[in-house]
């Protein structure tokens, strides 16, 4: 049997495929990364829209495999932005010298799997071809953008921009008029820095989605030691919670304590910085639709004392699905953006987009004329950058039929059977959160069977159907009864943009991480009885 060119061939150098990357050197494997991008850090690459920033801490967000990286990358604030992650990951790139093995400017176009040969033949967009044992996707949950479908959207004559597409050189809003269409945890990162220097900004908001303050700050140097010294106990922490955020659900249950204590424990989540608004509830808050009610208005309360005008106010109020059951946009004064007088609110359920004209958006309303119109419009979550692949498993099978409907997939890493030595790294049904922690587990996971493979003198690995079939059980199972799977969001891989995407689906992991990795654990503990090996 011929060797192929690689040992594994990873697509994408965001933070998965980097780590990927210096995992598999260290077994000695030839790896080769073929990056779309001109430089690594993926999503952190391709967001440079203003605003940008993570709303997990920064300290819980970077990697933490190495200690003497953890100790000499300082973070400036609590929640950085996107230029100094990125900066960041370009410092990992350069400290594990990871370029040598990365080619950019390098779009994976297909993937076809030879049985014959065992191994996958990659094409690239340039038409070249390389061969490797081990396909590995590193092409994130959140990276193909979609933009909206409105009649028009191509003949607008001033400049234009998704989000995740923004032009390196940055955008200048001062004396614009800019509309931003969109208002999911990106448009609002947005819109609050845009109305900063526009001379006019119009939102076009569909559907209102509940905020909650970020709490922004620099780290102090005291607080820097104090990060450095306790490097430690903070991943433990992540290790052991629900979603990886250093916030845990409070334990008691929402109608165990009095309507004061649960006021005064809101009110002290709503000023305390990140994610624990969302994630460091009521056990049952997220869960049980009378305890959301009471955490819904409380926030509705706080939207309306924040915003000067009711009618505005009312529109930022989402109503048809409650909070926390979509993905929570963390802001700095965000509501009181719609104070400025240079800032309009659209709701287009009232008056809804007619087409893009060449010099601005037509509504039912009326014509608005712009300047910039910024799309804020999201991804084609989880499956899309897999979609974007021609990927053909035994006998051309191809994943995205294979995925029509939702994806089927072995702890999110392997597809089905007919797709051997395709490993994924947040793959659909991994589980999320606080990201860089779930992907240090997936590509620990990957490796240890890519190492088990090697040192077996295994060629072929493939998830068993009865194992993929039993996962999706659990999937299923554990999704039931929770609040925002009975919502449309790209955590239900609903995206109406997409032709095939308008119907939900139990798109995530939605069980707790610790549970998810026990699962991934009892596998590989367990001698891969769950694949069948050759
Ligand atoms: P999201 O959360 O998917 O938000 C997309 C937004 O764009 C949302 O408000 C959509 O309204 C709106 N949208 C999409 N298509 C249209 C059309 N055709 N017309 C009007 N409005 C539209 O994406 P983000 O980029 O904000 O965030 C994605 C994740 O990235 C985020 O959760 C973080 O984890 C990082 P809708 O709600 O569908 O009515």
């Amino acid at each position: 049997m011929s060797e192929p060119d690689f040992d594994a061939i990873i697509i994408g150098a965001g933070m998965s495929g980097m780590y990927q990357l210096l995992r598999l050197r260290e077994l000695g494997l030839k790896v080769r990364v073929f990056e779309a991008g001109t430089g690594v850090g993926g999503t952190w690459y391709w967001n440079r829209y203003p605003g940008a920033r993570f709303d997990s801490e920064s300290y819980s967000y970077g990697f933490s495999f190495s200690k003497e990286l953890l100790e000499e990358w300082s973070w400036s604030e609590h929640f950085a932005p996107q230029p100094e992650t990125l900066r960041y990951l370009n410092h990992v790139a350069d400290r594990f010298d990871l370029r040598r093995d990365i080619q950019f400017r390098s779009r994976v176009a297909s993937a076809a799997w030879r049985e014959a040969t065992r191994d996958w033949e990659i094409a690239l967009d340039d038409g070249s071809a390389h061969t490797a044992r081990f396909l590995i996707t590193a092409v994130g949950p959140l990276s193909a953008p979609t933009l909206p479908n409105i009649e028009g959207r191509d003949s607008f004559d001033g400049q234009s921009f998704h989000t995740s597409r923004w032009p390196h050189e940055g955008v200048d809003f001062a004396g614009k008029r800019v509309a931003v269409i969109g208002t999911g945890a990106t448009g609002v990162q947005t819109i609050q820095e845009v109305a900063k220097t526009a001379a006019t900004l119009t939102v076009f908001q569909r559907t209102p989605n509940w905020c909650a303050p970020l709490h922004n700050a620099p780290i102090t140097e005291a607080e820097q030691a104090g990060i450095k010294a306790s490097y430690p106990e903070i991943f433990r922490r992540c290790e052991e919670t629900f979603s990886c955020f250093l916030h845990t659900p409070d334990p008691r249950g929402t109608f165990e304590v009095t309507a004061e204590e649960r006021e005064a424990f809101l009110e002290k989540l709503y000023g305390e910085p990140g994610f624990g608004i969302w994630v460091g509830l009521y056990r049952d808050m997220l869960t049980d639709p009378a305890a959301n009610a009471i955490v819904s208005d409380f926030i509705a309360r706080k939207i309306r004392s924040r915003v000067t005008d009711p009618a505005t106010a009312e529109k930022l109020i989402p109503t048809n699905h409650g909070f926390g059951t979509r993905r929570v946009p963390l802001e700095t004064r965000y509501y009181e953006v719609y104070n400025q007088p240079n800032v309009t609110l659209v709701d287009i359920r009232e008056t809804p987009i007619e087409r893009i004209t060449p010099t601005g958006i037509r509504t039912s309303g009326g014509d608005h004329e712009f300047d910039i119109i910024v799309f804020a419009t999201g991804f084609d979550a989880l499956t899309g950058s897999f979609d974007r692949i021609d990927i053909r498993g035994i006998d051309g099978r191809s994943l995205k039929q294979a995925w029509t409907g939702g994806a089927r997939t072995l702890v999110g890493m392997m597809a089905e059977e007919v797709f051997p030595n395709l490993l994924m790294l947040l793959g659909p049904h991994t589980a999320l959160g606080n990201i860089p922690r779930s992907i240090e587990y997936n590509v620990d996971w990957v490796t240890r069977l890519v190492a088990h493979a090697h040192a077996h003198g295994l060629t072929r690995v493939a998830a068993r159907p009865e194992a993929v079939t039993a996962w999706m059980d659990h999937v299923m199972a554990i999704g039931e009864g929770l609040l925002s799977n009975q919502v449309d969001s790209w955590f239900t891989g609903v995206n109406r943009n997409v032709a095939g995407k308008h119907i939900r689906t139990i798109a995530r992991y939605s069980g707790s991480a610790p549970d998810y990795r026990a699962r991934c654990e009892e596998i590989a503990r367990g001698g891969y009885g769950e694949l069948s090996l050759a």
